[in-house]
């Protein structure tokens, strides 16, 4: 051990080996999610930096080695010695843990991550990373190896131009930790093009250099910034205004700004944000807006005699009925709570919200009365229907479970412990009847569908329960629906979508989704929905029977078999559930020794919602180009 190896030294190993020993308390799991995570540590510390107002640029490439570069023009992390430490600042962030901004002085944090302990956890968690910083007409490079131990410490390596300045960031996940190293390219643009929605004027990059023939990657800049980002939500929905709605406000440094346009249909989509992070379950900047936006809208419908003095006031949830808005908050001391702490809690916000909103709002329709009245006339609208969907509802409370057939095709399990009950929900009669003799009777219960359910985009409420298979669907759960909603009244622990493997069934899926995005929500948020995985092939040879999921299962398998077994292996594609019998859909989808289930997170549902509206929606363009930009995907087209 040479001199220099001292007790600091040992400390920062101890803190970067916390991490490694315990990845999923920094950053949540160690699946593609976590290994996308790392990006967005290291991407950051960039959009700090833009948001501190020195760099408008970042790129972001994945390597033909699955390792990530990020590069940013902002100042470069300072390379002087760090006071603390005694060495470089760079080589501090990258490996003292809780090395946050405090180390830089100065200026505060506002995007989202670990606050500054990203570097140093991504370091933790890489095989190798190299930093390089152009700063002072100098280029600085230091390195990493095995989860953060210093092989190179900040070296000068060269000369830049005087006005070049940046920090880029190159990191090999660990494959010790992580489940996977492949990269998802389009998770990953999503979210930068996300980023670039929520920071006006930054301009980000996404390449793929995995895949050769690909040079120039996604560029995304919006100077628009979360007006565009509506733009983009509303594209092949019918508006019912021309322009987006864009308000801004700030107060003791705290920046606020909503954007919202109204569409024809009958679903909100409102999203929000604190410092660039998804408040999943809203908060207190979304509660000012949306307490501004019914009080608005009531007293210029009272104030211009739309709303007459013998009718009640319209809610929240009229008034949201076809709205597409993004709210976004930049605080500098945010407090989240719940339980995935995905709702802001600072109190002082709602009142900025409120006043910023009703205050453009209110100008906005006084300058545009043609504008407020389809506004108007469309919450009024949604109000008659959710009383008339109230009168349908109750109907089907009284008639509850007493009423015989109310199940309709349901075959229920024995066991009423919601705990280890599980529904299926199987497309077609004919692999219900398989289900039905292959599944366990205590705990899992089968409900075939017949054809496809109604598609929830394009209808109200009120149409939705006139529905017989949405109403099966809805005695079955046993949570009602709408303001009745109990989530603990949940009769299954898994909700289990069991289609085929092919264009219908993947139809099947998706309007199943939106159903559960919209109507059952807090379902989705609670982890309860899940897609059966039906293998697509089976192997046989001598008496073996082997089923693989897909392509790269079959390939493995058939690889992992003797030469002369291989040869004579016979290789089936299943063509649907109704191809299995009993017994093989009970051993390949249904027993829960052996089935693989994926869960279905809200993101599934978003990004199913948005595909449908694409696919289902108003407008012919986007569907034809959503066809053209994936008909090169689709491998296993069957028609
Ligand atoms: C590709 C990753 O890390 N960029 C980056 C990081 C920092 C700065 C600039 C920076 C910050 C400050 C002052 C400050 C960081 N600095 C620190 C610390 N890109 C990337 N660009 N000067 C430069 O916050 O005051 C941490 S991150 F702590 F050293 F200041």
């Amino acid at each position: 051990m040479n001199e220099e190896y001292g007790v600091k030294d040992i400390q920062v190993l101890e803190g970067l080996e916390a991490v490694r020993k315990r990845p999923g308390m920094y950053i949540g799991t160690t699946d593609v999610k976590g290994l996308h995570h790392l990006v967005w540590e290291i991407v950051d510390n960039s959009i700090d930096e833009a948001l501190a107002g020195y760099c408008n640029n970042i790129e972001i490439v994945i390597n033909k080695d699955n390792s990530i570069t990020v590069k940013d023009n902002g100042r470069g992390i300072p390379v002087g010695i760090h006071p603390q430490t005694g060495i470089s600042t760079v080589e501090t962030v990258y490996t003292v843990l809780h090395a946050g901004g405090k180390f830089g002085g100065g200026g505060y944090k506002v995007s989202g991550g670990l606050h500054g302990v990203g570097a140093s956890v991504v370091n933790a968690l890489s095989k190798w990373v190299t930093v390089t910083v152009y700063k002072d007409s100098k280029i600085y490079e230091t390195k990493f190896e095995n989860g953060g131990k210093t092989v190179q410490k900040l070296t000068e390596i060269g000369e830049c131009e005087k006005n070049r300045t940046g920090t880029i960031v190159t990191f090999k996940p660990d494959a010790d930790i992580f489940d996977t190293d492949i990269y998802d390219y389009e998770t990953l643009k999503t979210r930068t093009r996300e980023l670039a929605f929520l920071n006006k004027g930054l301009r980000l990059t996404l390449r793929d250099d995995r895949d050769e023939e690909d040079t120039q990657g996604d560029i995304f800049l919006y100077e628009g910034g979360i007006s565009e980002y509506v733009k983009f939500i509303n594209q092949g929905k019918t508006v019912l205004h021309d322009n987006v709605i864009h308000l801004e406000g700030e107060k003791d440094g705290i920046m606020f700004e909503v954007a919202l346009q109204y569409n024809s249909g009958y679903n909100e989509n409102i999203y929000s944000f604190v410092n660039n992070i998804n408040t999943h379950d809203g908060g207190t900047h979304e509660d000012g807006v949306k307490r501004a936006l019914v009080r608005v809208i009531n007293s210029y419908a009272r104030k211009n005699n739309i709303l007459k003095d013998k009718d009640e006031n319209l809610r929240e949830d009229d008034v949201k009925e076809g709205i597409t808005m993004i709210v976004s908050c930049k605080h500098p001391n945010p407090q989240f709570e719940g339980q995935t702490k995905g709702r802001l809690g600072n109190s002082e916000v709602k009142n900025l919200a409120d006043s910023v909103f009703a205050e453009g709002f209110e100008q906005f329709l006084l300058e545009n009365p043609e504008n407020a009245r389809i506004i108007i006339n469309k919450a009024i609208l949604a109000r008659n229907a959710r009383m008339a969907a109230k009168k349908a509802r109750e109907a089907t409370r009284k008639s509850d479970l007493t009423t015989t057939n109310f199940f309709g095709k349901l075959s229920d399990c024995k066991s009423k412990d919601p705990t280890v009950s599980e529904i299926f929900i199987v497309e077609g009669d004919s692999a219900g009847g398989s289900a039905k003799k292959g599944r366990d009777s205590m705990t899992q219960a089968i409900l075939p569908l017949r054809g496809k359910i109604l598609n929830v985009e394009k209808a109200r409420l009120d149409k939705a329960l006139g529905n017989e298979e949405i109403k099966t669907i809805i005695t079955a759960f046993g949570t009602g629906i709408g303001e009745y909603f109990d989530l603990s009244k949940l009769r299954y622990d898994k909700i289990i979508i069991m289609t085929d493997a092919d264009v219908d069934g993947a139809h099947i899926r998706v309007l199943l989704l939106t159903l559960f995005y919209r109507f059952f929500k807090p379902i989705v948020q609670a982890g309860h929905i899940y897609a059966a995985q039906p293998p697509l092939f089976r192997i046989m040879h001598g008496k073996t029977r082997k089923y693989a999921l897909d392509e790269k299962e079959k390939d493995e398998y058939l690889a992992s078999l003797p030469e002369n077994v291989r040869a004579r292996a016979e290789i089936a594609r299943m063509k649907g559930l109704g191809e299995m019998d009993a017994e093989e859909l009970n051993e390949t989808t249904m027993d829960i020794n052996k089935r693989v289930l994926r869960k279905i997170t809200v993101e599934d549902c978003v990004l199913a919602d948005s595909i449908f509206e694409k696919l289902m929606g108003d407008e012919v363009e986007p569907r034809r180009a959503f066809i053209e930009e994936n008909a090169e995907f689709v491998k296993n087209l069957d028609i």
